[in-house]
């Protein structure tokens, strides 16, 4: 019997760049695609832009003391692609190098392994200008990107992820427009979900080129998909395509070359023209591993006359109900962007990840967290409710793993409360309170559990 994680498992915690950086005109850092965003009227709640954030570039060594404070061994964080190269071409900016080099090297000082997402959504503006995920040529950008990077930080960053869940980058940005560059173009999304796959391929054998010893993964968003209507032959095919949308498209294109076929027929005539000859050489590669990002289950069921879309306009044919549809009893419980809180779906979602894909050698939960209203009392931040999912989704993995599914680590979303994205700052995702107007950083309950469960390399 085996109680608690292996000896070898990797606790962690992650953020990404624009959420937490600040300093957006600080040492010759060009634009984003979410500097736009954030600054076009209506597009994050408050108005709340990333211009400050928790000013984590000046506040880098503070951040580290708190990571070692709690014991972890690995920091997943992302390097803003406009730091470096300002204008998304060659032209480098030094200063942002310089940066990052003195995040790892205090990160090796401290002995936390740095794990380097080399895109967590903040495209250089002038990339996009030029068409962005939906226009073909972002690969070779993408390649030369990762390519530099793995040039310049390669001699101490081991673990690699290309990119964050791409399909959020695909069809929040490029359909829905939910989020940055907000376009809201079917066809443009279907784009980017085919080159966000070439991308992975091509900054893996870039980043490999360079260090061949890197361990490269990609990182997705998953969630199981419940068929609430079981005689409903709509709901089945919704669930279906759905699936293949938002959990099989990324991971059949690096393992086998080729999309799923229920998608490929629903798109038809799109996407003539978009998937070349020769591609599906290009889109398998061997990956070292697959990153997991896992909030929350989802579940469908039939219309109700009282039912809104999901989602409101724009051009999502697959919308992620997941909540809109959820079991009364789950509906009792959301967090506070209304998502539900299903533990037990961590564990099944490992096991059937490693049962579809056992060529994958490894996964890891490169994020897992809960957003809440905090608030401090006392100086104390009493997050009881996410201290609870934290705890339940770690039983859940650890009841996987010990099932023999190969996790080799878990990264806790996040260490610090950040802007999310369209919800601005309203919403804290942290397991460290962070004061927007004083930048002072508290560590909450679920930190001192966190750092409990680390200890012990167990959650019960
Ligand atoms: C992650 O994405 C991000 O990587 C991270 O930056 C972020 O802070 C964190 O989650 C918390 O949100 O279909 O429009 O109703 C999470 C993946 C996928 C979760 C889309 C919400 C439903 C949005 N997200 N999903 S929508």
């Amino acid at each position: 019997m085996t109680s608690g994680f292996p000896e070898s498992f990797t606790w962690g915690t992650a953020t990404s760049s624009y959420q937490i950086e600040g300093a957006f005109d600080t040492d010759g850092r060009g634009l984003s695609i979410w500097d736009t965003f954030s600054k076009t009227p209506g597009k994050v709640v408050n108005g709340d832009t990333g211009d400050n954030a928790c000013d984590h570039y000046n506040l880098f060594e503070q951040d580290i003391k708190i990571l070692k404070e709690l014991g972890v061994k690995a920091y997943r964080f992302s390097i803003s692609w406009p730091r470096l190269f300002p204008n998304g071409d060659s032209t480098r900016e030094e200063k942002g190098f310089d940066f990052y080099n003195r995040l790892i090297n205090a990160l090796i000082a401290a002995d936390i392994e740095p794990m380097v997402t080399l895109y967590h959504w903040d495209l250089p503006q002038a990339l996009e200008d030029k068409g962005g995920w939906a226009n073909r040529e972002i690969v070779k950008s993408f390649e030369e990107y990762s390519q530099a990077c793995s040039k310049a930080f390669g001699d101490r960053v081991n673990n690699w992820i290309t990119l964050n869940e791409p399909w959020c980058i695909s069809w929040l940005g490029y359909s829905n427009g939910v989020h940055a560059p907000g376009k809201k173009d079917f066809n443009l999304a279907i784009k980017a979900s085919h080159y966000t796959a070439l991308a992975h391929s091509a900054g893996l054998k870039a980043i490999k080129k360079e260090s061949p010893q890197a361990i490269v993964g990609l990182t997705v968003n998953m969630n199981n998909i419940h068929n609430e209507s079981p005689g409903d032959k709509e709901v089945a095919d919704f669930v279906e395509l759905n699936d293949a949308n938002l959990n099989r498209w990324w991971i059949e294109a690096f393992t086998t070359g080729t999309y799923p076929k229920t998608l490929l027929a629903t798109y038809g005539e799109r996407i003539n023209g978009v998937i070349l000859p020769g591609d599906e050489a290009l889109l398998k590669v061997e990956t070292d591993f697959l990153g997991i990002n896992y909030y929350c289950d989802g579940f469908v069921r039939s219309p109700r006359a009282e039912d809104k879309p999901a989602i409101e306009g724009g051009f999502m044919p697959f919308p992620q109900r997941v909540d809109s549809s959820a079991p009364a009893h789950l509906a009792s419980d959301l967090t506070a962007l209304g998502w539900v809180v299903t533990p037990e779906g961590l564990g099944n979602l490992v096991k059937r990840v490693h049962k579809e894909w056992p060529q994958i050698p490894y996964l890891v939960i490169t994020e897992n967290g809960a957003g809440y209203d905090d608030v401090k009392v006392n100086g104390k931040v009493e997050d009881v409710k996410r201290t609870k999912y934290i705890v339940s989704h770690l039983q859940s993995l650890q009841k996987a793993v010990s099932e023999g599914v190969p996790v080799k680590g878990y990264f806790a979303w996040s260490l610090l409360d950040n802007f999310e994205w369209a919800e601005g700052y309203a919403k804290r995702f942290g397991i460290v309170y962070v004061d927007f107007d004083t930048l002072e950083r508290t560590p909450k309950m679920s930190f001192h559990k966190y750092k409990e469960i680390i200890a012990a390399n167990s959650a019960i």
